[in-house]
């Protein structure tokens, strides 16, 4: 195969990035069918949390006042502060450019009812733009607790090849209260006082075996993670059916909730971060397979040399405040540095359909430059670089990486044989 020169290194690994397929380990998106939870389009897209926060953040307007505005009102509300009396500056506005772009929008100061307009009937359905963007499957986050999201489950007209599980527990876990009350109405477990450590590990079973979930997902502060070390429901429930099951354990923490509760969806924040949690966990417990993302930016350092301490840890994505590419590039390098390709890379945290383009998009650039920078380095050391090993790098970020650590893909790809001899 012929070799790559530091001149055109960064032209092929464009291409190849360009064409690599994607697994999408954590996103909030559904299926199309699961109509009410399937959020997609011009009014989708101007609503993201993310924006309106910034729009609150930035034009001063009440919190209580805005949420009384209809989605479509509050849309055109965002539009007009962030993008016709401000320049899109952020990275959340910055990706609503990204997905005009890619739309094949026009641009510019128009008032919402052209950009709704232009966005609504130039959008792709789900298949069309996950091909487009090479995405072959995006992991959702599935509330048991919430009855009416569960309900997806007891539907067979999606795609569940595209469309992955992940059982989050933040509800049960964390508030064992309201979810007993819920779980008690549905005749799931006996008392709305409290739930059983056998009647967990059934439900457990019961919710694997309709959702097939490929890891169980908490998201908590230090805090949370720490109160949990005496938690039976954790303790002697959780933890023993995770590892029986060879089920990971995506832990996505240093969020604390509802800091600013006006906010709405937009008001969380930055909690303890509990790396001595952590680590205390991935000792503990050599046997149970931990994901880890974390929300400071400043955990990063300690967490990463934390998963080159324990086998059973593995680091992935960049989580909502630190997808920002400023800290995605300083972060991405030292990730490299440390861990080679130990870990993945990233998810993309949609909510909204079209926001895979940007959120894709984005981070693309900037693996993009810290691959370039670091094969540069390597060719001018004297290595072999192909267009092979580019290929196979690629492929193990995106997709091969993140499969194998989920549960799917555990049994099968463990690594190396070791050969005894
Ligand atoms: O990034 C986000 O959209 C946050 O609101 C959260 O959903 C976070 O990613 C989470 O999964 O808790
Ligand atoms: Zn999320």
């Amino acid at each position: 195969p012929p070799s790559v020169s530091a001149a055109n290194v960064g032209q092929v690994t464009r291409v190849i990035l360009d064409n690599a397929p994607i697994l999408d380990i954590h996103t909030h998106l559904f299926p199309p069918q699961h109509q009410k939870f399937s959020l997609s389009g011009a009014d989708d897209l101007l609503t993201y949390h993310y924006l309106t926060v910034e729009c609150l953040t930035v034009s001063g307007i009440a919190p209580k006042r805005f949420f009384a505005l209809s989605k479509r009102k509050q849309a055109e509300v965002v539009w007009d502060t962030l993008f016709r009396a401000n320049t899109p500056f952020s990275e959340a506005t910055k990706g609503v450019v990204t997905v005009l772009k890619f739309l094949g929008i026009e641009p510019g100061l128009f008032p919402y009812s052209e950009i709704k307009r232009a966005i609504d009937s130039s959008r792709l359905n789900d298949e069309e733009l996950l091909n487009r963007l090479n995405i072959e499957r995006v992991i959702m986050t599935n509330d048991p607790c919430d009855e009416e999201e569960w309900s997806l489950f007891e539907r067979s007209d999606w795609n569940r090849d595209r469309y992955g599980a992940a059982l989050r527990l933040d509800t049960l876990l964390l508030k064992p209260r309201a979810a007993a009350v819920s779980l008690a109405r549905l005749g799931l477990i006996r008392s709305a006082e409290s739930i059983e450590i056998l009647e967990f590990q059934a439900l457990l079973d019961r919710w694997a075996e309709t959702s097939r979930p490929e890891y169980v997902a908490l998201s908590l502060d230090g805090v949370q993670l720490k109160s949990l070390r005496s938690d039976k429901l954790f303790l002697d429930a959780l933890l023993p059916w995770l590892q029986e099951n060879r089920m990971p354990l995506a832990l996505m923490v240093g969020v604390k909730r509802q800091v600013n509760p006006d906010y709405e969806l937009g008001g969380d924040g930055l909690g303890v971060a509990g790396l001595s949690e952590v680590e205390y966990l991935a000792r503990s417990f050599p046997e149970l397979r931990i994901l880890i993302t974390h929300l400071h930016h400043d955990a990063h350092h300690a967490l990463t040399v934390l998963a080159r301490k324990f086998p059973n840890l593995k680091l992935f994505g960049f989580w909502w405040f630190n997808n920002q590419p400023s800290l995605v590039q300083q972060t991405l390098r030292m990730r490299f540095d440390l861990l080679g390709f130990g870990f993945v890379p990233q998810h993309s945290d949609a909510r909204v359909l079209e926001q895979l383009i940007f959120k894709w998009g984005h981070f693309k650039d900037q693996l993009h430059d810290a691959l370039v920078e670091r094969y540069q380095e390597l060719i001018l050391a004297g290595w072999n670089v192909t267009e092979d090993t580019i290929r196979r790098d690629i492929a193990t970020l995106l997709h091969d990486k993140p499969a194998s650590l989920l549960h799917s893909g555990c049994s099968t790809a463990c690594g190396l044989e070791i050969s005894a001899s």
